[in-house]
């Protein structure tokens, strides 16, 4: 019987306190590939060796939905009598010592919907052929010890038909190719850098390239190629020169220079996550590789920057360096978006990336840390690991990693990362290590900073401040309260450096010194809270002072601060960190929606502090857009102690049209001055420019005005860069009627060709605030250039529609029913898809008791089905729990 016709059986959970070693690894391994849509066949020579201390353990290894047609062990062939398969994979109980273990097998691309493991993109007679393994999808092309921990040098042979298939790629240096009868040709690469199995890819098919070079510190000339299909290879520059940056950018802060001597991107439109750090061969994402002024935003552009700067220093940090087990998955993600985030802030305006690096991570990780997914950084056990690419092993793990680098200083941190790189190059690691690591070339003791690996859920630091006209003393007490002891493995206090600065009244910055110190030292200071509360004197306050807190968003807490409305609109005006300025911004906004726009003080400070910015010639354009908009409606609508999602929606209408009108007359003269001088250019301060003009005519659209529409319109007819276009076409499709129908229909016409550009289409349709929009959603999944089976589509209608509070959440319930059925249509097609999807009703417990019965009720009804994918249990359990 073969592994495929097992039914899957109903996941253990795995812990991580059960760890051990690998009883057997992998030194060296052979793949051959005949490769075809429909049936591919895998030989594989393993050397194999079992680790002396356990040598009882019987030859394991992992193998899902393979076809097993030969297998031999040290050249014999075996009987079905000398191994046992299963669901999960092959035994062969016999096996001792060093053994060469060859199986071969078959499996069928074309069929495998789930894109993990072997998989076809696009179409049956066109499309090409690619890999996905991480993070277990390797047992699914070979049967393999698939863990991060057992390290392999692998010598791939590809041969396939060299008509359907002429580029053939895959990991490491080409080691040759030729001929072969038949119409069949072969290409074999090496890569001399042992690799856990999740790095491992290949390529196969009929792609067009572009071609750079590279030059590293070391000497190596390495030549940079992006593949992609030939209707997009001319939208392949912009990742080109950000991966060029990339790689310099790596050697200057961190000293690491590129060890291959080719580095490939392929580019497919059938990926379920962004992109993927596959050794030398990195496959992404089209939507986060792909840019073109006509066709993508500014933000597109920032995206793919950043994505390929991701997959790039996953190089050394995830693949030099690789996790011991999935429980360390964020020392590879949390470590690579830092590197990631401080790349993109080199690359432009660092306080507008820290700004949106903060937004990402109040939306997306404060929500799932403040719900039933809730999980550690480092977590203890999970059912199923997909799940756990979460914006919590991600961005919480980045802030993890920008709080020691904040608490042990520029260069400390630099001297940590390269004893790190020193110690671990080629080793598969902890999240203790890199602690150790960091500790130890500082001649410090960073271990405590482990709690905030191991706690989940959001801290809170509270800020109270004295001052002592007498003593011209300021009293600032800090104290911490742990967010979710429920959830912690411990509850010890969390290490929380808390950059600060004094501001007085009129805006200056008050020279630090503590009681006992001899002199100040700087007007801005790093102190680290690590204990419950601590009181910091400072001496030489001439005036009342207003406290900056966590400048620069210096540790992933929920600031709870004693400071008035007044002292916000200073930091709002006066601040010298942008991030300070906008996060103040967002605390009176915060407040006003707390109080339903009724406090006439707190209004005037942000009405009057937002003119004031308006007015300020000098400031960058972008920040000026961050200060005028709202935080995100999830952030808002966790401020209720019952989520009504029309209170949420009633709220946010009132607090907009305020600043609307308010600041009316400034923002028609900016909107019309700044579009008066669009060019449509790429240049670095054009898109500061177009972001603060769109928010512009975001707020005259507000109301509906015959003001904002003129110029919406105007805007969509005459726009140079798809920045602008999709911009006025949002802000038509809220307004509704016949100029939405007119400007979506000549969208429609002008890019339908462009799958991305469509996406953008569909999403923007699912965002209509309105309760019908459930209707168009449906209508639009009948389209034929709808496809159920590509998760950028899936995630342009319902990640949209679940983030639209009039549509998911009617209030007759048909917006979850709805998700829900597609959910379950989704989970026979791509689990990990669905997994995700299903994660939207996390909060339901939050909501007020009508729609939570709803949830609920839909939750209950999918968990109840009968055939389940292990990733959507997983989620509906935890979900349910
Ligand atoms: N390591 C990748 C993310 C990734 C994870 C799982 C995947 O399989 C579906 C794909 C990509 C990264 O951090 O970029
Ligand atoms: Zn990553």
């Amino acid at each position: 019987m073969s592994a495929s016709e097992l039914t899957a059986a109903q996941r253990a959970p795995v812990y991580l306190h059960d760890y051990r070693a690998p009883a057997w690894s992998v030194r060296n391994v052979a793949l051959e590939f005949d490769l075809d849509a429909a049936q591919t066949e895998v030989l594989a020579e393993l050397e194999l060796q079992q680790d002396p201390a356990q040598a009882d353990a019987a030859l394991f290894l992992h193998g899902e939905a393979l076809e097993l047609l030969e297998i031999s062990l040290d050249g014999c062939e075996l009987s079905p009598a000398d191994y046992q398969l299963d669901a999960n994979g092959l035994t062969v109980p016999h096996a001792r010592g060093n053994v060469r273990l060859r199986t071969r097998v078959r499996i069928a691309p074309e069929l495998n919907t789930a894109l993990q493991g072997l998989y076809l993109s696009g179409s049956h007679e066109a499309g090409f052929l690619l890999t996905q393994c991480e993070a277990e999808g390797f047992r699914r092309i070979t049967f393999f010890t698939d863990r991060p921990d057992v390290l392999a040098r692998y010598s791939v042979m590809l041969r396939a038909d060299r008509a359907r298939y002429p580029v053939l790629l895959a990991n490491g240096n080409p080691d040759g190719a030729g001929e072969l009868p038949d119409g069949r040709h072969w290409a074999r690469w090496l890569d001399p850098h042992p690799k856990p199995s999740y790095l491992f890819a290949l390529v196969a098919g009929k792609l067009e390239h572009i071609e750079d070079h590279y030059r590293t510190s070391e000497g190596r000339d390495v030549c940079l190629r992006i593949y992609a299909e030939a209707n997009a290879i001319a939208q392949c520059d912009h990742a080109m020169r950000s991966l060029k940056h990339s790689m310099r950018w790596d050697e200057e802060k961190f000293g690491r220079a590129y060890d291959l001597d080719v580095f490939n991107i392929v580019a497919t439109h059938d990926f379920t996550m962004g992109a993927m750090e596959n050794k030398g061969l990195n496959i992404f994402n089209a939507k986060y590789l792909l840019a073109n002024m006509q066709t993508s935003t500014d933000a597109d552009f920032a995206h793919v920057e950043a994505v390929v700067a991701h997959e790039y220093f996953h190089n050394w940090t995830g693949n030099r360096v690789t996790c011991r087990d999935w429980f360390q998955l964020s020392l590879k993600e949390g470590l690579t978006v830092y590197r990631e985030q401080e790349f993109c802030a080199d690359m432009g305006s660092r306080s507008l990336k820290r700004i949106e690096d903060v937004q990402t991570l109040w939306r997306a990780q404060f929500a799932e840390d403040a719900g039933p997914l809730a999980h550690a950084v480092r977590p203890e056990h999970y059912l199923e690991i997909n799940n756990f690419y979460t914006a919590t092993i991600y961005e919480k793990g980045a802030e993890i990693v920008r709080m020691l680098a904040v608490a042990l200083g520029r260069d400390g941190f630099r001297r940590g990362m390269d004893l790190y790189f020193a110690r671990h190059d080629g080793q598969a690691a902890t999240v203790e290590d890199f602690l150790a690591a960091l500790g130890d070339a500082n001649k410090t003791d960073l271990s405590n900073y482990l709690s905030w690996y191991r706690q989940a859920g959001t801290p809170r630091l509270s800020a109270n401040g004295r001052y002592d006209a007498a003593t011209r003393t300021y009293h600032l007490q800090l104290s911490q309260q742990v967010a979710s002891i429920l959830l912690a493995a411990d509850n010890s206090p969390l290490p929380i450096p808390v950059a600060l600065s004094l501001y007085l009244p009129n805006g200056d910055a008050v020279p630090l010194r503590l009681a006992g110190e001899v002199a100040a030292s700087g007007i801005e200071r790093v102190f680290v809270l690590d204990r419950d509360s601590m009181t910091l004197v400072f001496e030489d306050v001439f005036a009342p002072p207003v406290p900056s807190l966590l400048r620069g968003y210096s540790a992933p807490v929920l600031p709870q601060f004693d400071v008035s409305a007044d002292d916000l609109a200073l930091l709002l005006r006066a601040d010298s960190d942008g991030c300070n300025r906008w996060m103040a911004a967002q605390a009176l906004m915060t407040r006003l929606f707390d109080a339903d726009v009724n406090d006439a003080t707190t209004l005037v400070a942000m009405n009057d502090g937002l003119a004031a910015a308006m007015d300020d010639a000098t400031l960058d354009p972008a920040l000026l857009a961050q200060l005028l908009s709202l935080p995100a409606d999830s952030i808002l609508a966790e401020r209720l102690a019952e989520i009504d999602p029309d209170v949420v929606h009633a709220r946010i209408g009132a607090l907009e049209k305020n600043i609307a009108m308010v600041l009316h007359a400034r923002v028609l003269a900016r909107y019309d001055a700044l579009s008066a001088d669009e060019t449509g250019a790429v240049e670095a301060r054009a898109p500061a420019r177009r972001r603060l003009k769109n928010r512009c005519l975001d707020l005259l659209c507000s109301r509906n005005d015959a003001a904002g529409i003129v110029r919406a319109l105007n805007q969509f007819e005459n726009a140079r860069c798809m920045t602008d276009s999709l911009a006025a076409l949002v802000c038509l499709v809220r307004a509704g009627g016949e100029p939405a129908e007119h400007a979506l229909a000549a969208f429609h016409a002008r890019h339908a060709d462009d799958a991305l550009v469509l996406d953008k289409w569909f999403a923007v349709q699912a965002a209509r605030p309105h309760a019908d929009t459930l209707d168009t959603v449906q209508a639009l999944t009948e389209r034929a250039d709808f496809r159920w089976n590509n998760p950028n589509k899936v995630y342009a209608l319902f990640m949209t529609l679940a983030r639209n509070l009039h549509a998911f959440h009617r209030a007759d319930g048909a917006g979850y029913a709805y998700f829900g059925a597609c959910v379950q249509r989704l989970d026979a097609i791509n689990p990990q898809v669905a997994a995700r999807l299903a994660a939207s009703f996390k909060e339901w417990r939050r909501y007020e008791p009508h729609r939570r019965a709803l949830m609920q009720s839909e939750l209950q009804r999918l968990i109840e089905l009968p055939t389940l994918s292990p990733d959507l249990r997983d989620i509906l359990q935890r979900a349910l729990a």
